[in-house]
């Protein structure tokens, strides 16, 4: 066998690691003292079991004894028994209380899984990146590619970004997922956590010593499974700064919206979707039947390249939304490259302004409200109410829409779930706080079509003069009507 298998390799130990935390090393220290638990009991009983076999073998003529229901015996071998689980019992539920204490953590980083990448959002500051498996290694893993992986650095558990955290801060993190399962698995950390469509996982670190940290997503998450590693580095606090300063900074430089020449689009196009498309649609546009269409020959990259961009900004099925994780010129690289080359030569492009236009939050809400307000639907008009009467409504409709997140009395759940208790918003401009429920934002619900004119006037004049506020405001049901008919219409995948 080959032992020289060189720096690709990663090193093989017989047992669990350390790893870096207090928690990983205590995980550490039970599963040792769990392990001498049963080698003892193990040694003990097999011991006793074959010296009683051999000394005392019938043919030397040892004759079995033969009892039945001996209470002395009964009792002993419950008793010691359980001695022995309490005794396993009480350490292992210290460290699994340990494991679950979120409480008290200095900063939050939610962690959501997509195939195949991690997407870091940062909750306290707002940095908010992806992190896919690193360039190097993904061009060694591509078929016929020549070059020798045991050659790449930290092969298949390299990223572009990592995830960055400060050291000696308790961290907490929320786990979810975008489309499947995936798993969160920083061996150092000393625990892994699922990552799961609709559901919130919670799980914590606390890092002493600046370093990197490697791991993997180690929950079968379809064919790039393998390839979704992940990267934790540790530093300390001040570099940690200089770091989040630096990564916001490169955030706020928008998009380059300069027009750019086809040649240009489809040169700086091929490295783009090498990197985010070819893992679904392979390296020459060919596609995998069955799942991922070719792009070669498709009929919508033929066809119109607004909807072809509509189609890459939005996603559809399991084909991702890219309007979040790519700028606009990126963006326009891409679908230019899509036209123009993998076999195709449909000999147009898109500029990264017409790109701009079409990303969603990029087209105000007002400008979609006055288009649709030339036509306006017929609606029956609905009645003034009082103030008390909005009230009052609004608070049943407050309990079952709005409490399982912001809490019965408005006080929320930090850092999620914002209070409205004192809230800026609700003690704001009435018609900011509309739109924002109208449309939603981040995690909170867009409830422009899912609450009746009059619930949505009530609940929003409920929040402003009860929960502790008393802004002293109001909002109709017939304004709410107005406002609803201009929103778009509802999407039906939501
Ligand atoms: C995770 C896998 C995945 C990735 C990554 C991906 N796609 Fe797709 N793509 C799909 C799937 C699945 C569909 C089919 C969607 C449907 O019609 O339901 C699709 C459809 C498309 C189509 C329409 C093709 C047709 O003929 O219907 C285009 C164009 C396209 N993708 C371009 C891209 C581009 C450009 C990228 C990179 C920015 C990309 N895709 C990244 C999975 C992916
Ligand atoms: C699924 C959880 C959830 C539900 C249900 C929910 N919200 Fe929210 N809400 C949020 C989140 C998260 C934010 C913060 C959004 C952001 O700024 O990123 C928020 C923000 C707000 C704000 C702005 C508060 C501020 O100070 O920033 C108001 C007002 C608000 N919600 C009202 C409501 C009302 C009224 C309802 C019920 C009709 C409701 N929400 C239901 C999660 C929820
Ligand atoms: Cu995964």
């Amino acid at each position: 066998m080959a032992l020289s298998l060189g720096t690709a390799q990663a090193e093989y130990t017989l047992n669990l690691m350390k790893g870096v935390t207090k928690v990983s090393n205590d995980v550490y220290d039970l599963h040792m003292l769990i392990l001498w638990i049963c080698v003892f009991i193990g040694v003990g009983v097999f011991g006793t079991m074959f010296y009683s076999i051999y000394y005392h073998r019938k043919s030397k003529g040892h004759k079995a004894a033969q009892f039945h229901e001996n209470t002395t015996v009964e009792i002993i071998w419950t008793i010691i028994p359980t001695l022995i689980l309490v005794g396993m019992a009480i350490p292992a539920t210290k460290t699994l209380m340990e494991l679950d204490d979120v409480q008290s953590s200095d900063m939050s980083i939610k962690v959501t899984g997509w195939q195949w990448k991690w997407e870091y959002e940062y909750i306290d500051n707002g940095v908010h990146f992806f992190s896919s498996l690193d360039e190097a290694s993904n061009k060694a893993r591509q078929m016929h590619s020549g070059i020798d992986p045991r050659t790449v650095p930290h092969y298949l558990l390299n990223v572009d970004k990592p995830l960055v955290i400060p050291t000696k801060k308790k961290i907490r993190f929320l786990f979810t997922a975008a489309d499947v399962l995936h798993s969160w698995w920083v061996p150092d950390l000393g625990w892994k956590k699922d990552a799961i469509p609709g559901f919130i996982n919670e799980a914590w670190t606390s890092v002493d010593k600046p370093g990197t940290y490697r791991g993997q997503c180690t929950e079968l998450c379809g064919k790039d499974h393998g390839f979704m590693p992940i990267v934790v580095i540790a530093m300390e606090q001040p570099d940690y700064d200089a770091w989040v300063k630096k990564t916001k900074e490169d955030a706020q430089k928008g998009p380059d919206l300069a027009d750019q020449s086809r040649d240009e689009l489809v040169s700086k196009g091929a490295g783009l979707y090498a990197k985010n498309c070819s893992t679904c649609h392979l390296p020459d546009g060919k596609g995998v039947p069955g799942a991922f269409p070719a792009l070669t020959g498709s009929a919508v990259v033929k066809g119109d390249i607004k909807a072809q961009a509509n189609l890459i900004i939005n996603g559809k099925g399991g084909m991702p939304a890219f309007g979040k994780m790519l700028k606009a010129d990126e963006l326009a690289q891409i679908v230019t490259y899509t036209r123009n080359a993998l076999g195709n030569s449909v000999g147009d492009d898109i500029q990264p302004k017409a790109i701009q236009e079409l990303l969603p939050n990029k087209t105000a809400p007002a400008a979609k409200a006055e288009a649709k307000a030339v036509a306006p639907e017929k609606v029956e008009p609905v009645a003034d109410m009082a103030k008390e009467e909005l009230v009052a409504l609004g608070k049943t409709v407050y309990e079952s829409n709005c409490a399982s997140c912001h809490q019965p009395e408005g006080q929320g759940m930090a850092p999620m779930f914002p209070a409205l208790k004192d809230s800026s918003v609700v003690k704001g401009d009435i018609n900011a706080q509309v739109n924002l429920m109208l449309n939603g934002k981040a995690m909170m619900p867009a409830f422009g079509h899912s609450l009746s004119a009059k619930d949505f006037a009530a609940v929003v004049t409920f929040t402003r003069n009860s929960l502790g506020n008393s802004v002293n405001d109001l909002i109709q049901p017939s304004a709410i009507q107005k406002l609803q008919a201009a929103l778009p219409p509802a999407e039906d995948d939501e």
